[in-house]
């Protein structure tokens, strides 16, 4: 067990990292690995960087939510980093396996017959857009029910049908507002933007949250790869 001083101490350095992360330099590099930078950049982004103190302190806190006429249904922008997968849904499997008792492997039909949450968020990309959007989905906490993970298991893989992978800490994959997506503003999710499954939460940078989930890993280590653009250089935890 963690003392609290020890706590706070691992939250002051993340805390740090954090607003250096998102000040000055960080922003000479974009969300998709190119260089592109404008003071609108800035602008959009630093009524956001005043609430990160807030929000690391408080890492299961929920994020208050936009009502559904806050949606901007052409604000989304699709940003892929390579080709589009396209997923039978009918023939479709999301894994969950790694450091946990019983690992599944859930076909669509399965995956709607749990409980279906639904949010109106902001999806914010470091490229410099950002847009309300309502994602409807599982709670991962309900899909780490189903499998329970080892208390051993601190971080979580995220599989993608193109290639994509990402690594998240435990307690934002958790988060009551962590979903596996598979509708977006009320209708079902469209293959650009992850379907049939994709990660959504209010809590992470775009580029957290993986497009055409496969596979699901839970794991008591971090491997070398991180994630395809923080392997890139991007920070890790990626929070807003
Ligand atoms: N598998 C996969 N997931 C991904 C990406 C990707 O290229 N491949 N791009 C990320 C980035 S940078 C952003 S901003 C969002 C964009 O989601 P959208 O295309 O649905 O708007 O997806 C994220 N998830
Ligand atoms: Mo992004």
């Amino acid at each position: 067990m963690l003392k609290i001083p020890d706590r706070q101490l691992i939250i002051n350095r993340r805390q740090l990292f954090k607003l250096s992360a998102f000040s000055g330099a960080a922003w000479l590099l974009n969300g998709c690995g190119t260089s592109l930078y404008s003071p609108q950049v800035q602008r959009i982004f630093e009524p956001l960087n005043q609430s990160i103190e807030t929000k690391i302190l408080n890492p299961t806190q929920p994020v208050p939510e936009f009502p559904i006429s806050a949606i901007e249904p052409n604000a989304l922008l699709i940003n892929t980093f390579d080709q589009t997968p396209v997923l039978d849904p009918a023939t479709f499997r999301l894994s969950i396996d790694g450091e946990v008792a019983t690992p599944v492997a859930l076909s669509m039909g399965e995956l709607q017959k749990l409980p279906l949450t639904s949010m109106v968020i902001r999806h914010v990309c470091v490229e410099g857009w950002a847009a309300i959007v309502q994602w409807g989905g599982i709670r991962l906490r309900d899909l780490a029910d189903l499998v329970q993970p080892s208390p051993q298991a601190r971080y979580v893989y995220f599989q993608s049908a193109d290639g994509y992978y990402e690594s998240w800490d435990i307690a934002s994959v958790l988060h009551p507002q962590t979903l596996m997506a598979y509708q977006k503003n009320g209708q079902p999710l469209a293959i650009e933007n992850g379907a049939p499954l994709r990660l959504a939460a209010p809590i992470k940078l775009g580029y957290k949250l993986s497009k055409w989930v496969t596979k699901i890993t839970f794991t008591s280590q971090l491997a070398t790869e991180k994630g395809y653009w923080e392997d890139r250089g991007y920070e890790w935890f990626g929070g807003i």
